[in-house]
């Protein structure tokens, strides 16, 4: 017989800190907005939700890292975007909150989620921020609730 693991997508008590760029604040906070109102949609209470807001992309790894070394947290979901038109330093922006986003989960075995938009356009980054192509947020809280509800299984 096969064992099968899968976290299903309900908030029940998990805590679930997010971490939010200031930067493209016009954009971070549709997906604040969205993972905040996705997680009470899933049956969350507002009590389990921690927001740190922080200047930008680069500042969302050290961030989460010092939230997940509290041991207080479930899972992290780190917020920003990153719009190649608008900055010089582009690939350094993403490479630096992808790679290090990546490194906190496997440093400390907290669930980090990614949940940046990394856009060639502004257009683009209206598009996963609440339009055509759903909300960056709102998919970042969900993999948020999965993976923490998928590690208290094993
Ligand atoms: N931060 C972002 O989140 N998005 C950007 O597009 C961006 N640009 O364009 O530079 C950006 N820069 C700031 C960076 O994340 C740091 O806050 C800053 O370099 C201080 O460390």
């Amino acid at each position: 017989m096969v064992t099968r693991h899968e976290g299903d997508l309900l908030a029940h008590d998990a805590k679930i800190a997010l971490v939010v760029s200031r930067f493209n604040d016009f954009i971070t906070r549709h997906l604040l907005d969205a993972a905040v109102d996705t997680h009470a949609r899933h049956g969350g209470s507002d009590e389990h939700l921690t927001i740190v807001h922080v200047p930008g992309s680069f500042e969302l790894p050290v961030t989460a890292l010092r939230l997940a070394q509290t041991k207080k947290f479930d899972a992290i979901v780190c917020l920003g975007c990153v719009i190649r038109g608008a900055t010089q330093h582009y690939d350094l922006v993403v490479d630096a909150a992808a790679k290090g986003v990546a490194q906190v989960g496997l440093q400390t075995g907290v669930p980090t989620i990614f949940g940046v938009i990394t856009a060639d356009t502004l257009e683009q980054a209206i598009e996963r921020a609440g339009s055509k192509q759903g909300n960056q947020g709102a998919k970042a809280m969900l993999g948020a609730m999965e993976m923490a509800n998928l590690f208290k299984r094993f």
